[in-house]
């Protein structure tokens, strides 16, 4: 694959700066962890002050807690001097950054790398590219662009994105450019098997029971090809598990057969409805969710509603009805499978 000139430009702005802020979105996943991980280690090697961060700090999934240098990931600091070079990985525009916007727009440089197809071009260096598997993807295009050594601490956080955002290599940005760097990555020495096992068999028993109930909840509208479940604070308490920990619960209801788009909506503390989207056909819901204000891929999207659960799931139904130029059903219609 051609190197884009991008690359070896955001390596030298960055070789060139003494405090770099490193930053991902708010719900931050592997991709994004992974990236600010493994870009804030390299570039502490290289001597750099790095403020690795995420907009909530209680919002760091448990099950990436192996990542080297997790436990410097922090909020970017005390009020100050803004960074020279701030970095957003994985964040397709400013607002998704919440609280860390400010010090984006206020540092020397604001440098986006990025493969989501909505992202907004907001930096003053975009590396942006929606065919990229991933942003660690990117991230590794960077390195190798500046001849930057790849260790294995550095490898292991790259993998993770890659292998989280391709779905363990099962989503179609599975490419062959995807395996490739998975095999360089592996060369240079990344935890294959241990990131498989941290991430994907690391569950709490609070999580197998919420799960249960996540399963048993489970319905298929065939009118519209749904197919929903949903998570109430009550769940939370009955079973002691967390939100954060709830983050890929939605892809088990992926497997059920019969369904266009899985929808799981989780009612937030604060009554608020964050509703996860995949796709397990050709209908992408990345223009479902911005339409109702969020944003994401065409297999992965999401977004959050001032609606209850019941009324965000009304709404979801009858946009899948428009587009499937349906009448629209109510959320309780008799077609519903168990
Ligand atoms: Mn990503």
């Amino acid at each position: 694959m051609k190197s884009n000139p991008k690359e070896r430009e955001i390596g030298e702005r960055l070789a060139g700066a003494h405090r770099v802020a490193v930053a991902t979105h708010v719900n931050p996943d592997g991709d994004g962890l992974g990236s600010v991980a493994g870009l804030s280690l390299f570039l502490e090697r290289l001597g750099k002050v790095v403020y690795p961060c995420i907009p909530r700090l209680n919002e760091l999934p448990p099950q990436y807690s192996y990542l080297p240098g997790r436990e410097k990931i922090g909020t970017c600091g005390e009020p100050g001097e803004p960074p020279e070079v701030f970095v957003a990985l994985d964040c397709s525009n400013l607002e998704r950054l919440e609280s860390l916007a400010p010090i984006a727009r206020a540092s020397g440089i604001l440098i986006n790398v990025d493969h989501h197809e909505d992202n907004t071009e907001y930096g003053d260096i975009n590396l942006v590219d929606e065919r990229a598997s991933s942003t660690a993807e990117l991230v590794f295009r960077v390195f190798r662009a500046n001849g930057w050594e790849i260790d294995p601490a550095v490898a292991t956080c790259l993998y993770t994105g890659l292998f989280t955002d391709t779905g363990r290599f099962q989503h179609p940005n599975t490419t062959p450019e995807a395996f490739r760097i998975a095999y360089e990555l592996a060369l240079a020495g990344a935890e294959v098997s241990r990131v498989a096992r941290e991430v994907y068999q690391n569950q709490s028993l609070s999580y197998v029971h919420l799960l249960g109930l996540v399963l048993e909840r489970a319905r298929l509208s065939r009118e519209v090809g749904l197919v929903y479940s949903t998570i109430s604070q009550e769940d939370l308490r009955a079973t002691g598990a967390s939100l954060s920990e709830a983050e890929d619960l939605v892809d088990y209801l992926r497997t059920v057969r019969g369904g266009k788009v899985v929808a799981l909506l989780k009612e937030l503390e604060d009554g608020r409805v964050r509703v996860s989207l995949r796709s397990r056909d050709d209908l992408p819901v990345g223009p479902i969710a911005r339409e109702l204000g969020g944003g994401g891929h065409a297999m992965a999207a999401g977004y959050t509603t001032e609606k209850n659960l019941d009324g965000a799931l009304r709404e979801l139904i009858s946009i899948l009805a428009r587009l499937a130029g349906h009448q629209v059903p109510g959320a309780e219609g008799g077609e519903e499978d168990r």
